[in-house]
């Protein structure tokens, strides 16, 4: 069991509509992370939900990038950058949480991906790796110091987060089952060897206590 702690903070990842099935990005039964991170969240006094907002010509698009499909790779200023389905578009049906996801405790929305020409995979850095989303500062400010993370998707967001958790030192830990991953060219595999050589931990949401 692991015991949670008012310094503790839950990162619930991107529960979107288009992330989950029907959506433009859909994970394979994204919504099935509701429920656990429903279970989980009654363990912790702080919750904060990030949103993917991206703009309607947003860089990571295949759409804006002539010839290109979705899930190709490309080159772009800052590094190599997965092109996606336009997805969370800000405003949109889609970009909203799903209707069944219930946390009016949450603290703060984090919105990223809002810059038209960096993704942020990341809630604390863009894709550029320098350019900050302002939750380190936040965290910071606040106290809190062991970051959990659940969501979507596993090998992308919620990883690239728990990952730079790491990179600022502070503990991470992954909820897996309240996770989906879109599993895309050896994407789980590859950012699991990532998680243990950063030391980021793997549990479940039966782990947790108050
Ligand atoms: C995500 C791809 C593009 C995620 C966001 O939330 O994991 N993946 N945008
Ligand atoms: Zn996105």
């Amino acid at each position: 069991m692991m015991k949670i702690t008012p310094s503790d903070v839950l990162l619930v990842t991107d529960v979107q509509n288009d992330f989950c099935p029907g959506g433009a990005l859909a994970v394979r039964g994204g919504n099935a992370v509701i429920d656990p991170i429903h279970r989980a969240a009654q363990n912790f006094q702080h919750i904060i939900l990030t949103q993917d907002w991206h703009t309607p010509d947003h860089n990571s698009f295949a759409s804006v990038h002539p010839g290109k499909k979705p899930f190709e790779q490309i080159e772009l200023s800052y590094g190599p950058q997965t092109l996606w389905p336009d997805h969370c578009v800000q405003g949109t049906l889609g970009a909203k949480f799903h209707p069944e996801l219930q946390l009016t405790r949450a603290e703060l929305i984090l919105r990223k991906g809002f810059r038209p020409a960096i993704d942020s995979y990341s809630a604390f850095f863009e894709n550029d790796r320098t350019t900050a989303t302002g939750l380190a500062g936040y965290l910071r400010e606040r106290g809190l110091t062991r970051v959990f993370l659940a969501g979507l998707a596993y090998d992308y967001c919620v990883g690239y987060s728990a990952l730079d958790a790491r990179r600022l030192d502070l503990p991470a830990v992954i909820l897996r089952d309240a996770c989906r991953a879109i599993d895309l060219n050896g994407s789980v595999a590859a950012i699991e060897r990532e998680f243990v050589a950063s030391g980021v931990q793997l549990m479940n949401t039966a782990d947790l206590s108050r």
